[in-house]
């Protein structure tokens, strides 16, 4: 997502840096390829005109063109505005303010993935912000889909209305708010059915709905993957029932990223989530300035900081980045990061929210590293002693026999194990004077296998799965 645009607007701004002054006609010709980057990312073309006309006024500015970086001037410009045309900075979350139980309509084509992301919200709501939440499938379309709604359900720890047979989607709405009220839930979100196009009966379906339970949000889901179609569906959608926020799902796959720029703009309705997988957690809040961080090639940090904070205990992880910092990275830490490692999932999806790594992404595609390397390296860690795992140097012939026989490996593998957390703490060490530029080029050679010639191993030499 974003990766073809995010490498033909680095292209251009790192054009413009090169320059010591612009003039108006450098502007301008950067804008045109701006304007071209954003056509085939597919975003909508008005929305086109009105980022290039906004940008371009701004730049040509008199206090651009004499700044020091004319580069940096617009590639803020262009910041800006892309965070503008998002929505705004900051994610636009769910309005829940209403009396309980507060109601929740997920609506769209059928597909689309409302089902799913009907789930991934309960699990968000019952496990983050305490929510008791009741889901409801008022598809009686397709036969199975009560069932699946069901069975997400069970998965996620959250309650579905039972199924009764027969009933109608607005009689189904009126049980699942009774119910609600009765049995004091916070929250229910109803699952609509979809169409394969957008028709009247639909409509009138989902007006009749929002009627009976009077919903705060209604949400609709859009497939990131249909491109402008996303756009235009959401255009009619909203026209026809209204629509406070949209949820793209599929933003994991290679859609080009013009519906996400066009949403806001097109539509009026906010993205409030993005759907990232099929997995119930594969859930995220939109915040435009990560996004058009991540355009421009700034890297989501903040999106990595907060998913590695909520999967990884953030007391250890601030115990052992201390340690890190001061040059005293022992077994133990190497452990302790082992054991994380496990929890923050695919590498690759790690390495898409860094500055830059996109290319590495596709090299790596949906392969991942080979983990069993480090199970078998914590089980030689959990032979040592405390004093071994403190200070490695004391390792010699005996105690590395000893080690290997306590944890079912070879001496070979130790001498590797121990070769390998060396460079690493070499690595660290060096890592800290380098700063983020020293940081992708570790990566690189990372993913290559071979390493830089100016660092260490690293992880250059793991099999890969
Ligand atoms: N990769 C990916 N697949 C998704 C996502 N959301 C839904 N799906 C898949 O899309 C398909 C249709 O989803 P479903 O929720 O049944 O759509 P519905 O007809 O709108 O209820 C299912 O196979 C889902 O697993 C997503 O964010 N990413
Ligand atoms: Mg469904």
């Amino acid at each position: 997502m974003f990766d073809s645009l995010s490498s033909k607007l680095s292209g251009v701004f790192s054009g413009l840096s090169r320059r010591g002054r612009l003039s108006e006609g450098d502007v301008a010709e950067a804008m045109r390829e701006v304007r071209m980057a954003m056509l085939e990312a597919d975003v909508a073309l008005p929305v086109v005109r009105d980022f290039v006309d906004k940008v371009r006024e701004r730049a040509v500015g008199q206090e651009i063109l004499e700044s020091i970086s004319p580069g940096q001037a617009v590639a803020k410009i262009v910041n800006d505005a892309l965070i503008e045309a998002l929505g705004g900075a900051g994610a636009a979350t769910l309005n829940l303010s209403a009396a309980p139980p507060v109601a929740i309509l997920m609506v769209g084509l059928q597909g689309s993935g409302k089902t799913t992301t009907t789930g991934k919200l309960g699990l968000r709501l019952s496990s983050r912000e305490r929510k008791r939440v009741l889901l409801a499938s008022l598809d009686v379309q397709r036969p199975a889909a009560q069932l699946q709604l069901q069975q997400l359900a069970e998965r996620v720890g959250v309650t579905s209305l039972p199924i009764l047979a027969g009933q109608s989607p607005q009689e189904i709405t009126r049980r699942a708010m009774k119910t609600a009220r009765q049995e004091g839930y916070d929250i229910v979100v109803l699952d609509t059915a979809g169409r394969l196009s957008i028709d009247e009966a639909l409509m009138q379906e989902v007006r009749e709905i929002r009627e009976i339970a009077g919903p705060a949000e209604t949400l609709l889901v859009v497939d990131a993957m249909t491109g402008q179609d996303a756009v235009n569906t959401a255009q009619h959608f909203n026209e026809a029932v209204g629509v406070t926020g949209v949820v793209m799902s599929r933003m994991d796959g290679d859609a080009r990223g013009g519906a996400a720029l066009s949403m806001k703009a097109m539509t009026g309705a906010p993205i409030k989530f993005v759907g990232m997988g099929e997995k119930p957690e594969a859930l995220e809040e939109f915040y435009p300035e990560r996004v058009a961080g991540r355009i421009l090639g700034l890297g989501d940090i903040a999106g990595l900081v907060e998913k590695a904070s909520e999967t990884l205990d953030q007391e250890e992880s601030e115990r052992v980045a201390k340690k890190m910092l001061a040059g005293k990275f022992d077994l133990d830490d190497y452990a302790s990061q082992i054991r994380q490692i496990g929890k923050l999932g695919s590498v690759s999806n790690i390495l898409g929210m860094l500055p830059g790594a996109g290319k590495l992404k596709e090299k790596l595609g949906d392969r991942d590293l080979d983990t069993t390397i480090f199970k078998r390296h914590q089980a030689m860690i959990s032979s040592m002693t405390k004093a071994e795992r403190r200070t490695p140097a004391i390792i010699k012939a005996s105690r590395k026999k000893r080690i290997a026989a306590g944890s079912g490996t070879t001496v070979q593998e130790i001498n590797k194990m121990l070769k390998q957390f060396d460079d690493m703490s070499t690595m660290m060490k060096r890592l800290n004077k380098m700063g983020l530029a020293g940081m992708k080029q570790m990566l690189s050679g990372m993913m290559s296998g071979k390493g830089n010639p100016n660092m260490p191993g690293g992880f250059g030499g793991l099999p890969r799965r």
